[in-house]
C-alpha cells in the first residue's frame, strides 16, 4: 500500500517538476518517501534555513517559468519560509509551497502554541500567498494540486500555498492514474495568452504612431511573457527608447542604441531623463511600483499613457492611461506590432543618445578608479568584463542593485539579472543561487552583496558546497550597512547608530564552509581574483573591500555633495495626485 505523500509527488512528476527545494518536519516525511522514490525524475535540495527554500523556488521559477515548488513543515518551517512567499508575492513569480500542518483532528488544540508548533497557518499565508489551499482530505489532494498549479501559473502569477494536514499526507493510497492526472498547460507561465481587445489596440496603435518621442518602460511581465522579441521589433520599428524596472532588466539588449537602462532612483541617471521627455508612455508588463515611477512622479501630467498588463487590477491604480491594454504581454505586443508604422524618429534617437552618453561620461571615472577603497564601479566594470550570455547575475537588497543596474549593461534580451526587489529583503541571493545555478547549469551564478545581506544565509554557501555548484559570490564589504548610515547621517543630523559591522572575514568563513575565499583590497588584483574564482570548482566567496562613502543612489549622491542635513523624509514625502493622462490628439 502507498501513501499520499507517494501521490503528491507522482503529480509534481506529472506537472514537470524537477527540484524541490525543502526541509524536512515530522510532518512532511510521507513526501520525502515520495520523493526518494522517483530520484530519476525530481531532485530534492535539503536548504538549512525555509527562507532559503523560498528564495531558492523564486529564483528558479523567474528563470524557468515554471512554478518553483518548496516544502517547509508545519510552524517554524512557515513562518521562515514567509520572505520567500512576500518576494514571489510581490514580483509576480509562480511559487508552490508545500506546508505542513498538524492533523486534522488536532485543530481544537492550535490554538495558543498547545499542540507543539502549530498556530493558524491558513491565515497567516491568506495575507503573503496568491491563494492558500487548505487539503482536506486524501480525495481531495489531486484536485488541489491542480488548483495550486492553474493559479500559480495562469492570470498574474504568484505563490500558492497548499496546506498538508499530517494524517492526509500519511494516509493509505491506492495508486490509480485517474487520481494522478494531470492539466499540462499548467506547468509553465503564462498557461494562457489572453489579446487585449481590437478596439484598445487600435487606439493604442493610433497614440504610439502620433507619438514624437515614445518610451516604453518594460516591467519583469515581459520576461516573464518570453516577450523580449516583440518588445525589440517594437522599439525598431518605433524608434522608441526602452527603459525597465529591475525586475525587467534584460527586457531589451541594453547595448542597443533603443535602450536607457533601469529607471530606479538607484539606476542609471540617462532612464529617468528619457522617461520624463517622452510624450507617449507605454506601461509594459509593469506595475508603477514605488522605485521604477520614481515615488510615482511618472508618469508626468503631460504625458499620454498606454498601460498594458495581464492582470486588469493594476490599470488605473496609481494613474488613468489614455489606453488600457488588459492581455498578455507577449500577445498584445504581437497585435500591436501589426498596427504601428515604421517611422524612424532620428532626432529623438539623437537626443537620446547625447542623454546617454553625458550620463556614460559621468559614470566613466568611478568605473576606472583606482582608489583605495575600491569603488563599487569599478567592481561592476570588472565583472561585466567577465560575464557570457548565459551567465546569471543575483543582486542582493541593497546598494547592490544599483551598482548592478548602472554599471552592468544587460548584453542580451534575456533574464539574465535578478533582483529581490518584490520585497527587498537582504540575503536573498546566496539562497537564490540555489535555485538559479539547477535552473540554469549551463550559465554561471553570480551573487553581489553587501556585507551586511551577506551575512544573513552565508550558511548557505555550505549547500552550495555539497551540492557541487560552482557559485561566485561577491561581497562589497564597506563594514556598514551604507544605506542605513547615510541616511541616518542625511535625514538624521549626522546620527550614526547601529550600523557598522565588525567582520567577519568572509574569505575565512568560506573556507570552513569548504568554498574558496579571496580577499581583495587592491583595485588592480580584482580582475584576476575573478578569473580564479571563475575557474574554481567549488563555490567561491570573493570579499572585496569597498568604499563606505559612495552609494548609486542619485538623491544621496547630491546630498553627500552638498554636504547638508535634511528633513526627516516623514516630513516631505507625498502622494502625488491620481490623475489622468490626457489624450495626444490637443498636442499634436
Ligand atoms: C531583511 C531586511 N532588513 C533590513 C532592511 C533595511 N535595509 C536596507 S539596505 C540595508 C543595509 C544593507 O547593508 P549591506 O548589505 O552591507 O549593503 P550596503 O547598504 O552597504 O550596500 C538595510 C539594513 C532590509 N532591506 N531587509
Amino acid at each position: 500500500m502507498s501513501h499520499a505523500g507517494d501521490l503528491l509527488a507522482e503529480l509534481l512528476v506529472g506537472y514537470g517538476v524537477t527540484h524541490v527545494f525543502g526541509q524536512p518536519g515530522g510532518q512532511t516525511v510521507a513526501l520525502y518517501d515520495g520523493l526518494s522514490h522517483r530520484k530519476s525524475a525530481i531532485r530534492h535540495l535539503l536548504v538549512r534555513d525555509e527562507r532559503s527554500a523560498g528564495y531558492a523556488a523564486d529564483a528558479f521559477a523567474r528563470l524557468t517559468g515554471r512554478p518553483g515548488v518548496c516544502d517547509v513543515t508545519v510552524g517554524p518551517g512557515t513562518t521562515k519560509l514567509a520572505d520567500g512567499l512576500v518576494e514571489s508575492l510581490n514580483a509576480s513569480v509562480p511559487v508552490i509551497a508545500l506546508v505542513g500542518e498538524l492533523p486534522r483532528d488536532w485543530a481544537p488544540y492550535r490554538e495558543k502554541g498547545v499542540a507543539s508548533q502549530g498556530f493558524d497557518q491558513v491565515r497567516f499565508l491568506e495575507s503573503i500567498t496568491k491563494s492558500t489551499l487548505n487539503v482536506p482530505s486524501l480525495a481531495a489532494l489531486p484536485s488541489m494540486v491542480r488548483s495550486a498549479f492553474r493559479l500559480a501559473t495562469s492570470g498574474r502569477p504568484g505563490p500558492v500555498a497548499l496546506v498538508l494536514p499530517h494524517d492526509v499526507l500519511d494516509a493509505d493510497w491506492e495508486p490509480d492514474s485517474a487520481a494522478t492526472e494531470v492539466d499540462d498547460r499548467y506547468r509553465q507561465y503564462p498557461a494562457h495568452r489572453p489579446v487585449a481587445s481590437p478596439d484598445t489596440v487600435a487606439a493604442a496603435a493610433e497614440l504610439l504612431n502620433a507619438a514624437r518621442r515614445p518610451v516604453v518602460i518594460a516591467g519583469g511581465g515581459v520576461l516573464a511573457s518570453g516577450a523580449t522579441a516583440e518588445l525589440g521589433a517594437l522599439a525598431e520599428k518605433l524608434d522608441a527608447m526602452v527603459v525597465t524596472s529591475f525586475s525587467g532588466k534584460g527586457a531589451i539588449a541594453e547595448t542597443m542604441r533603443h535602450s536607457a537602462g533601469v529607471l530606479n532612483p538607484l539606476g542609471p541617471t540617462e532612464s529617468l531623463e528619457i522617461a520624463r521627455n517622452a510624450d507617449v508612455v507605454l506601461w509594459c508588463g509593469c506595475k508603477v511600483g514605488q522605485n521604477t515611477s520614481h515615488n510615482w512622479t511618472l508618469p508626468l501630467a503631460e504625458q499620454a499613457t498606454i498601460h498594458l498588463d495581464i492582470d486588469p487590477a493594476e490599470l488605473g491604480r496609481t494613474f488613468r492611461p489614455t489606453v488600457a491594454l488588459n492581455g498578455d504581454v507577449r500577445a498584445t505586443l504581437a497585435a500591436l506590432l501589426h498596427l504601428v508604422r515604421k517611422q524612424p524618429r532620428s532626432e529623438w534617437l539623437r537626443e537620446a543618445q547625447r542623454i546617454k552618453q553625458d550620463a556614460a561620461e559621468l559614470r566613466s571615472d568611478a568605473e576606472s578608479s583606482d582608489a583605495i577603497p575600491i569603488q563599487p564601479p569599478r567592481v561592476m566594470r570588472e565583472l561585466a568584463a567577465r560575464l557570457r550570455p548565459e551567465d546569471v547575475v543575483i543582486s542582493d537588497a541593497s546598494f547592490s542593485a544599483g551598482w548592478i543596474a548602472a554599471h552592468i549593461a544587460a548584453p542580451q534580451a534575456a533574464r539574465n539579472f535578478i533582483f529581490a526587489r518584490g520585497q527587498g529583503g537582504l540575503g536573498y541571493s546566496v539562497p537564490a543561487a540555489l535555485g538559479a545555478a539547477v535552473a540554469r547549469p549551463q550559465g554561471r551564478i553570480v551573487t553581489v552583496s553587501g556585507d551586511g545581506g551577506f551575512g544573513y544565509a552565508i550558511g548557505e554557501l555550505a549547500t552550495h558546497v555539497q551540492h557541487g555548484l560552482r557559485t561566485v559570490n561577491i561581497v562589497l564589504n564597506n563594514g556598514t550597512l551604507s544605506w542605513l548610515e547615510m541616511y541616518q547621517r542625511l535625514f538624521f543630523e549626522g546620527l550614526r547608530q547601529s550600523v557598522d559591522l565588525a567582520g567577519p572575514d568572509f574569505a575565512i568563513v568560506a573556507e570552513g564552509l569548504g568554498a574558496q575565499g579571496f580577499r581583495v583590497d587592491d583595485p588592480a588584483k580584482i580582475g584576476a581574483a575573478m578569473d580564479e574564482a571563475f575557474q574554481c570548482e567549488r563555490p567561491v566567496v570573493l570579499d572585496i573591500r569597498t568604499d563606505a562613502g559612495t552609494t548609486p543612489i542619485h538623491s544621496y549622491r547630491r546630498r553627500l555633495d552638498e554636504g547638508k542635513s535634511y528633513p526627516r523624509p516623514g516630513t516631505v514625502y507625498q502622494l502625488p495626485p491620481w490623475r489622468r493622462s490626457p489624450s495626444l490628439k490637443e498636442d499634436a
